[in-house]
């Protein structure tokens, strides 16, 4: 058996272009999650609309550019927040130097990020299987950071009947998903019940994407 330390990051290709990187996030944390409470100050978590009419389970706020909206219209990118009708904040440095340095280690030079999702999922919630679509440069990768407890992401292919696999993702992990897996079917299993020391019963996503 092999046992790795949390803090060493540990590199697996699942699919081409489809990286996990374990504990990617972890090297400059403390900066991340002040940088982070500050997002979340100047743009408070929200619930968006489904297409459908219905609340998200989801929780939702973004920073840079554009920011991921979505309302009974449809879901797209938006430059400003549409609660206080201002810019979204502005990408923290430790947000834009983390997707970069992780997109790199994945094989993805010159990842220039211009959106940040934040999701905060709590016990009980998921996101079902979709694919990310609404960006307009394929060639630029996504990158996810998770963070709090831990979540099962599931990964298919080009078909949403691709039987996905699952990957475990915890506080610090990191998966970056391009090239041929950039519009693979992927989702969030229900978030088991679980603790956090610094982010409580909550899970915590960043999506950083080249979206405009
Ligand atoms: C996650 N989020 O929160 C994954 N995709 O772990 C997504 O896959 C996602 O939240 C497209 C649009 C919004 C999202
Ligand atoms: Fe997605």
């Amino acid at each position: 058996m092999q046992l790795f330390s949390a803090l060493e990051p540990a590199q697996q290709t699942f699919a081409s272009g489809l990286v996990y990187l374990r504990g990617f996030a972890l090297q400059d944390e403390q900066q991340l999650l002040d940088d982070l409470n500050k997002v979340i100050a100047a743009a408070p978590l929200r619930t968006m609309m489904t297409p459908m009419g219905y609340p998200m389970s989801v929780a939702t706020t973004s920073c840079g550019a554009l920011g991921w909206v979505g309302d009974t219209t449809g879901y797209g990118y938006s430059a400003v927040d549409p609660i206080s009708q201002l810019p979204w904040p502005t990408m923290p440095n430790s947000f834009i130097q983390l997707a970069q340095t992780a997109a790199s280690a994945a094989g993805f030079d010159d990842f220039l990020p211009d959106a940040c999702l934040i999701n905060q999922y709590q016990i009980g919630t998921k996101m079902g299987l979709h694919r990310d679509k609404d960006e307009r440069d394929f060639t630029q990768p996504i990158v996810s950071v998770s963070l709090g407890i831990p979540a099962r992401f599931q990964f298919g292919g080009n078909k949403r009947s691709d039987k996905p696999i699952q990957i475990l993702l915890s506080h610090g992990d990191v998966v970056v998903w391009g090239g041929a897996s950039r519009k693979f079917y992927h989702g969030v299993m229900t978030i088991q019940a679980n603790q956090h020391p610094k982010l409580s019963k909550t899970r915590i996503n960043l999506t950083f994407r080249k979206a405009g």
